[in-house]
């Protein structure tokens, strides 16, 4: 078997035995031969793992799963890059296929309408999206829309985005040309063969029990669509996923689309205004709904192939039309389309798919049962980027494009109960077309998880953003007076949503005075046992090996150099080390790999945090301990377990927001205490609680990186900025590739001429192609990079936006980045952009 520690397998997680066919190869099981278990099989079977063996309960080529069914519209864009990047490459592979001289992909392209002026402002932010993206996209008059799709009426639009190369994917048959291509290879399909069981051991999948006999296998990967949670329960693995059905009908033959000959000429189309979609069906319109309420189907409770074509069903997926939920629909179709107003639907269904608690797919290996693979909730646009991926996260160890919003590690333990994923994934088909703001949380279930200082922070008149489950103050009504005198510059509409002036005063009041600010959601792991400092000075980039006390900023790598995560590690004891972390996903791969000798816990629940950070952080802190809090006795990235008061804390001199200060930890039940403890000490000096709004504002104005929005892993050390966090006289993971490691392009700090100007995250940049001519002023160029994360820099008075850009671009250079269809001119500016000596942390 081919695996190496290089690619991610420690030889506990190795694939036992391999075939007796292929004695190289090992032996893998996809379950479903819907588009993604076909696509998976075509994936593997291209990359050498040709002992695939596929189980269908349906009969082939149409199963009875969602595929069967599927209009097919692919629509690239989407606000996640990793989804873009999915769909790409979905529609790349299917314009490449075909069978018996027909295309798996009808590039047809699309277009999205507004009606509204909400509308047509958010179709510009999502032709921001492709274009920051790489796809192909631009916002159109009404005109034209009515010039590309003629049965519109063009009264109602307001303009469109048109995107060229979306179009239909012809599902059953990219389906099929997928099994044909991976039968020639060696894989087999097996239709009829229902899943009954998974046998392990040893925490390790063993074998797949049908009901025409047992399979067994290295690998096992649940491609069982909706049916996942059915799967997921015979492994004892959770499949957060809730299937619902969503209306599809089909009208009769519609005289005003003239003499159809082909299936579809014109562009595919959105309608979001009204929870929308259509398509040409040669001479009838196809239309999908997701305006009635939410219709959750028990996954447990879908009847087999042949009970459910007994039923008068046309498969297990399809259930009957209900017309009262198409009603309405049908109204605003009229009203959009006049010619349906004399038309009738011909044919509908109640058609079922699976909705994530956060829309995204669940992918990866299953941590408890090693070698048992999820790839579900996935559409048919994201099937063949998805299948990629996977099969490189099996094959290579790692996926090369950025997984973490698909991982199944992300959601928390409080997000995966029965009632949360009904609840979310209800509310994900009510939100699929709703115009969203990035930060706008989810409204049910909340409260789900708060802090000790909740009541606190209520009486503050915190308002609460909602983050991994977590009640998070953004900031405290309580500091409205503050922002007397301030010049705060007005803002958009959009940008002004979730955001408060008050924001601006916390700010200040860090940099002047002194702030307590809530850290409880920050992930912290404790590390023990007498092999922790040589496993985590192996896992991680920066030199680990100092004196108890020390806290060391340091990096997750992965084989190839990508940044998995970056973390503060404080050595507390010889043998025992607190880990400041991010996702789910670093204990997931830190247990992973961990030897014997070391236990990891995740001790985030059960304790809290505090981060006191200000000028008179000292000040306000030194009084309440009898150890030394100076600068020479407590010094800068330094740990110390001591008492506050009545708490016991372990405080860490570091921060995020660039200030003088401590984070400091107690256990959940003193950490009311500790916040009283600290409010009261602070009243003298004017002590104030300050939210998120502020600490992203003021730890972008130090270039702070945060992990997952910055930088991801699929970037290294140097292009992200955080090669100072790079040991490479040492042993790590990662350390090998780091020596190759390209810097094309570069983490770049911009910031917005315009003092009033406010970008928010994930904008496109356009720069003038280098080495071009310029004529007529600075030219707007094309599209450059996007831009991660942005804020107001309040000590700066300028809007920061950190950018993904070529290398080439250094200090000084002019760019644009496109905000809701409008140029807005930046500059890229030198890091870090306040405090460059440091002066005001450490002392
Ligand atoms: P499926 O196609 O459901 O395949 C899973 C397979 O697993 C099934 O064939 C099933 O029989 C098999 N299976 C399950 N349990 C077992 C078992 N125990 N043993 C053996 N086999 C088992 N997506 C888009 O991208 N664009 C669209 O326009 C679009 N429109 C849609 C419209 C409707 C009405 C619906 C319902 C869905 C639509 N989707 C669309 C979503 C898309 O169809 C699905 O997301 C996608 O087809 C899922 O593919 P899959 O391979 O994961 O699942
Ligand atoms: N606190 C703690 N752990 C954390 C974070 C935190 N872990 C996850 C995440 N946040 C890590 N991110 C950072 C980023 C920057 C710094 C700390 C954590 C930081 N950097 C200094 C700098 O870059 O100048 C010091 C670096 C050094 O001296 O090596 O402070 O918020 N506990």
């Amino acid at each position: 078997m081919s695996s190496t520690p290089e690619n991610g397998r420690t030889p506990e997680n190795r694939p036992h035995g391999a075939s007796e066919t292929h004695p190289q190869v090992p032996r893998v099981v996809i379950i479903g031969a819907g588009i993604v278990g076909c696509s998976l099989a075509d994936e593997l079977t291209a990359r050498g793992w040709t002992d695939v063996t596929v189980l269908e309960q349906g009969p082939l080529p149409a199963p009875g799963g969602s595929t069967s069914h599927a209009p097919g519209l692919v629509f690239q864009t989407s606000p996640s890059k990793t989804l873009a990047e999915f769909a790409k490459y979905t529609v790349e592979k299917f314009v490449s296929l075909e069978v018996d001289g027909v295309s798996c992909f009808n590039q047809v392209g699309g277009l999205e309408l507004a009606t509204t002026p909400e509308r047509l402002a958010e179709l510009h932010r999502r032709a921001g999206y492709a274009a920051a993206w790489g796809i192909r996209g631009e916002v159109v008059s009404a005109a034209r829309c009515k010039e590309l799709w003629p049965l519109v009426d063009e009264s109602v639009v307001l303009g469109g985005l048109h995107t060229p190369d979306d179009g239909l994917a012809r599902a059953l048959l990219a389906s099929r040309a997928q099994l044909e291509r991976a039968t020639e290879r060696g894989a087999r399909f097996l239709e009829r063969h229902t899943v009954t069981g998974i046998e392990k051991e040893d925490g390790r999948i063993k074998a797949v029990v049908t009901d025409q006999g047992t399979f067994p296998a290295d690998h096992v990967v649940s491609a069982a669509g909706f049916w996942g949670p059915v799967i997921g329960r015979m492994a004892g693995i959770d499949v957060p996923l809730q299937p619902l059905a969503h209306q599809y009908a089909r009208t009769k033959p519609l005289p005003e689309l003239g003499k159809a000959t082909e299936e579809a000429s014109k562009p595919i189309l959105r309608f979001q205004d009204r929870d929308l979609y259509f398509r040409e069906h040669t001479d009838r319109i196809g239309i999908g709904s997701y305006a009635h309420q939410p219709l959750p189907v028990d996954p447990f409770a879908i009847l087999p192939y042949d009970e459910a074509r007994a039923q008068d069903m046309e498969m297990p997926s399809s259930y009957p039309f209900t017309e009262e939920d198409w009603a309405p629909s049908w109204e605003d179709c009229r009203w959009l389309i006049p010619a349906l107003r004399e038309a009738e639907i011909e044919t509908g269904f109640n058609g079922v798919f699976s909705f994530t608690p956060d829309g995204m797919p669940v992918l990866g290996e299953s941590r408890e049962l090693r070698g048992f693979w999820l790839a579900e909730a996935v559409w048919v646009t994201h099937s063949a980027g998805v299948a990629r991926a996977v099969a490189e996260w099996m094959v290579d160890g790692r996926p090369s494009l950025d997984l973490h919003e698909c991982d199944l590690t992300r959601f928390e333990e409080a997000q995966r109960s029965p009632s949360y994923i009904r609840e979310r994934g209800s509310q994900q088909f009510v939100e699929v077309y709703d115009v969203l703001h990035p930060l706008q949380p989810m409204e049910q279930p909340r409260p789900l998880r708060v802090s000790p200082f909740y009541a606190r922070q209520q009486q503050l008149g915190a308002h609460f953003l909602e983050g991994g489950g977590w009640e998070r103050p953004h900031w405290y009504e309580a500091n409205a007076p503050l922002t007397e005198g301030l010049d705060i510059p007005e803002r958009d509409p959009w940008s002004a949503r979730f955001w408060s002036p008050i924001a601006a005063a916390e700010a200040k009041a860090t940099r002047e005075k002194v702030a307590l600010y809530d850290m409880t959601p920050l992930r912290r792991l404790e590390v023990t046992g007498p092999g922790a400092l040589d496993f985590l000075n192996r896992m991680t980039s920066n030199n680990l090996r100092k004196k108890p006390g020390a806290v060391t900023y340091t990096l997750l790598l992965d084989e190839r150099g990508g940044i998995r995560s970056d973390l503060t590690v404080a050595r507390l004891a010889p043998d025992r080390f607190q880990i400041g972390a991010n996702s789910p996903a670093d204990l997931d791969w830190l247990t992973r790999h961990a030897p014997a000798d070391v236990q990891i816990r995740d001790i985030t629940s059960g304790t809290c945090c505090i981060g006191v950070w200000g000028p008179l952080a000292r000040d306000l802190v030194q009084p309440l301990t009898r150890d030394d809090f100076s600068h020479e006795a407590f010094g800068y990235f330094r740990a110390k377990e001591t008492y506050l008061g009545h708490v016991p804390v372990t405080a860490m001199r570091l921060s995020y927001v660039g200030e003088l200060g401590w984070e400091l930890y107690t256990s959940a039940d003193l950490g009311l205490r500790l916040w009283d403890t600290l409010w009261e000490a602070g009243q003298d000096l004017g002590v104030i609680a300050a939210g998120r709004s502020a600490f992203n504002s003021l730890r972008l104005e130090k270039g702070y990186r945060a992990w997952g929005t910055d930088m991801t892993d699929e970037h290294n050390p140097y292009e992200a900025g955080v090669g100072f966090a790079v040991r490479t006289d040492k042993e790590f993971v990662g350390r090998e590739a780091l020596d190759n490691a390209p810097v094309a392009r570069k983490l770049t700090p911009l910031l917005l001429d315009d003092p009033a100007a406010v970008v928010l995250g994930k904008e496109p940049v356009f720069a003038p192609t280098l080495g071009s001519a310029r004529a007529g002023g600075a030219p707007i160029g094309t599209p450059a990079g996007y831009v991660t994360s942005a804020s107001y820099g309040y000590t700066l008075g300028r809007c920061i936006a950190y950018a993904w850009l070529p290398a080439e671009l250094t200090t000084g250079a002019g760019v644009h980045i496109e905000y809701f269809g409008e140029k807005i001119p930046a500059t890229v500016a030198e890091e870090p952009l306040f405090d460059p000596k440091m002066t005001r942390i450490r002392r």
